[in-house]
């Protein structure tokens, strides 16, 4: 395994000081169990003083943030991306050692992150309102403000992306934030912020408090000073989130997760439909909202392509993250008990593992894998194919026709993304229209959605708002 990284401050950033608390969480190594550092264990006290020090900065009274143009934050972000491009390779062994994920994800992550600073700089002069035409003797206009204290939960599964997406957007348009990472892994989050502050980013800008969810967390939501809150992670915490901002009516952004479909039909490109569908579920180890969860596949071609599919998974191999495998470890030893358990709980059913990857000789023992999995033969409505199992496993159905494909893929309350793979151009459009989704790709599959594009759910998967681009 590579030397560890440079390791940030693990304490709270508030006002511009790294605040150390009393208690702190250990942080662990899911590709091998082993502890790699402690973090702050932010309370109530920690989230009032961000939320007071983002007000500050908002409003003048800390630092000068509020005197920033437009064209000065819109420099300050673009040049913060050279700055996270500069610290690219320790920015990656730390998000690897933290996630588990490959290191080629983690690098990819990194590289996203640096763009969403370079996107959102280059958007933040930009941000125009409108004119009205009105009565003769009225000029009226619209003016595009920021909302002040932006708080922002993020989760574990792409802390650096999520941070560039969340951050960099609210920074743009003048906001100042204060940012709950997860605790499972926040150390690029960490850097990140310490580089924003060495950068000249002024105190108070952004604060962050590292802790638990239902501590750090549940005060930050439920704090009256904030006014816009951001959510990502999972729909039954959101539920939470929702209510205890709904309180002070405070607005929100909810990215609450999926159950994606890729429909494949027999007259698809099928070289290029197998690849896709098994990186859509096999990156990340499948912990990503947008994964691609479900596989509807024609029945005429149905044999030939579960045939390839049973191969290319067989294939598969899983290790630490930095042993770069098709696959790493899932976060924690929570959320591999609880996959495991469901995945016992479908064999009973009688659903059929038809294919499993392979743990490497090298992956080290206390890591928290669970191979790539294809699930075949399944009963229709099935708790595999409507919830989310968040990890390497692709669920497999069949359908006779494009209704039949149409009435599959929308048999789940999340709306998040869709795949569809088939040259009749007609079909493309009418289920493109037809599937409740926030994105649908058409012979192709963008997991993780892309920075310039607008991203985000219906139903279950979220709610006010999308992510990425200038929505
Ligand atoms: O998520 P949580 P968990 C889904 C995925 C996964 C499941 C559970 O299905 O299996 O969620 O993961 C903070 N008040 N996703 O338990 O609880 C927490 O500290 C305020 C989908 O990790 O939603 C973390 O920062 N905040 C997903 C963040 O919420 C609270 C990404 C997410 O944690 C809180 C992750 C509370 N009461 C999981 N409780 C996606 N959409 O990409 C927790 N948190």
């Amino acid at each position: 395994m590579s030397s560890l990284p440079i390791m940030p401050p693990r304490e709270a950033l508030i006002a511009g000081e790294w605040v150390a608390t009393r208690e702190r969480l250990e942080v662990q190594a899911p590709s091998s169990g082993a502890v790699i550092a402690e973090i702050a264990r932010s309370q109530s006290r920690e989230v009032e003083t961000a939320v007071v020090a983002a007000r500050g900065a908002f409003s003048g009274e800390l630092g000068d943030w509020s005197s920033w143009s437009a064209r000065r934050r819109s420099e300050w972000l673009l040049a913060f991306a050279a700055v996270i491009e500069a610290d690219h390779a320790n920015l990656a062994a730390l998000e690897c050692a933290d996630t588990g994920k490959p290191m080629t994800q983690a690098r990819g992550d990194i590289t996203a992150c640096a763009r969403y600073f370079r996107f959102y700089g280059g958007a933040a002069d930009k941000l125009h309102g409108e004119t009205i035409p009105f009565e003769n003797d009225f000029a009226v206009m619209t003016l595009r403000e920021p909302y002040g204290v932006c708080a922002q939960i993020i989760p574990w599964n792409y802390p650096a992306q999520i941070f560039g997406r969340c951050v960099a957007a609210a920074l743009a348009a003048g906001n100042t934030v204060v940012l709950k990472p997860a605790e499972d892994a926040c150390l690029s989050g960490l850097r990140l912020a310490q580089l924003a502050c060495e950068h000249g980013l002024p105190p108070g800008v952004l604060n962050v408090v590292p802790g638990l969810g239902r501590e750090a967390g549940a005060a930050l939501a439920a704090h009256s000073g904030i006014d816009h809150l951001s959510f990502t992670g999972s729909p039954e915490t959101g539920t939470q989130v929702a209510q205890a901002a709904a309180v002070h009516h405070v607005p929100v952004t909810m990215e609450l997760g999926g159950k994606s479909p890729q429909i494949v039909f027999a007259d698809a490109d099928m070289e290029a439909a197998l690849e896709a569908v098994v990186r859509g579920i096999v990156q990340n180890a499948g912990q990503t909202c947008s994964a691609g969860s479900r596989l509807l596949v024609e029945a005429s071609c149905a044999e030939a392509v579960l045939g390839a599919l049973v191969e290319r998974f067989s294939a598969l191999r899983c290790d630490a993250g930095e042993a770069n495998a098709d696959c790493g470890p899932l976060i924690n030893a929570r959320q591999k008990a609880k996959l495991e358990a469901r995945l016992a709980a479908a064999v009973e059913d009688g659903i059929r593992v038809a294919a499993k990857g392979r743990l490497t000789e090298s992956a080290p023992v206390g890591g928290h894998f669970v191979v790539p999995q294809l699930l075949t033969e399944i009963p229709d409505g099935h708790e595999v194919l409507k919830e989310e199992l968040f990890g390497p496993v692709l669920a497999a159905q069949t359908f006779a026709d494009e209704a039949e494909a149409l009435r599959l893929a929308n048999a789940t309350d999340f709306g998040l993304c869709a795949g569809i793979w088939t040259r009749d151009g007609g079909r493309q459009l009418r289920l493109a229209k037809g599937i409740r989704s926030g994105q649908v790709f058409v012979n192709n599959y963008g997991a993780g959605g892309g920075i310039e594009l607008p991203f985000g759910g219906i139903g279950r998967s979220g709610m006010a708002g999308r992510r990425g681009s200038k929505a």
